[in-house]
């Protein structure tokens, strides 16, 4: 896949852009996991021409973002069709249903059902590991990617619904990429130490072009940010 040219984020100062005009537009921020979500999808099924991504600066936003693009305010948000939709995990399943390219959920029931599982425990996932970043032990994060651990094993990976990446490896990997930097460089946590699935499944994903394009996380960015986030003191 050929490396693709990012073009600086939009500030308050940018103008808008021909909203409604028939482009197909990912409003995103490069460094948000939820946003990321849906850069990884876009590009797994070739998108790249079809969908136009708009990288956002959050800490100064443009205006007309929230007052003619998405009242939310948040990012990610996809213009298509004359309307404007939010929300990742709904994303990444609305791109992968709604235009060409590699279907990216296998049509096995059991593989389906197993992906909604694991949406399911996304949140449980993610509070369980911030709840270690707020705190001084690691035993929290540890049952949470020990429950990842544990969900490799149903289809022998390397991913998580077996040989295939699918829209369940997309909407973890964000997140993991964070978690194993920050519990590593501030926790000296090794996230892979003792779990071969997970320590198969992290090689495998960093195998895939469509997302290693979209790893832009500075560890030293990020410990900052969670630190300020969660007000970690040391
Ligand atoms: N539930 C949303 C969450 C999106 C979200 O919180 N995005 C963050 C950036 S990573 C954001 O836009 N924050 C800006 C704000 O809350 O004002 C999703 O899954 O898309």
């Amino acid at each position: 896949m050929a490396t693709e040219y990012l073009s600086p984020p939009l500030d308050a100062t940018a103008e808008e852009p021909a909203l409604f005009d028939g482009t197909t537009r990912l409003y995103m921020a490069y460094t948000c996991p939820f946003a990321q979500r849906v850069w990884i999808t876009r590009n797994s099924k070739g998108l790249q021409d079809k969908i136009k991504l708009v990288p956002l600066n959050l800490q100064n936003r443009p205006a007309w973002y929230k007052e003619k693009v998405y009242p939310e305010n948040k990012v990610p948000a996809l213009e298509h069709d004359g309307k404007v939709i939010g929300d990742s995990l709904d994303l990444i399943k609305y791109v992968d249903t709604n235009f060409e390219g590699p279907s990216l959920l296998p049509n096995d029931s059991d593989k389906k059902k197993l992906f909604e599982e694991l949406l399911s425990h996304m949140d449980k996932f993610v509070g369980m590991v911030f709840a270690t970043i707020k705190g001084d032990s690691t035993t929290e994060a540890g049952n949470a990617f020990d429950h990842l651990e544990h969900a490799l094993t149903k289809y022998d990976g390397p991913f998580l619904l077996g040989d295939e990446f699918s829209l369940a490896d997309i909407a973890f990997i964000p997140f993991v990429e964070r978690f194993q930097i920050y519990l590593s460089e501030v926790f000296k946590y090794d996230v892979t130490e003792g779990r071969p699935k997970l320590t198969a499944w992290i090689e495998a994903v960093n195998k895939i072009d469509a997302y290693t394009q979209t790893k832009k996380t500075e560890p030293k960015e990020l410990v900052e940010l969670y630190k300020k986030i969660f007000s970690v003191q040391k």
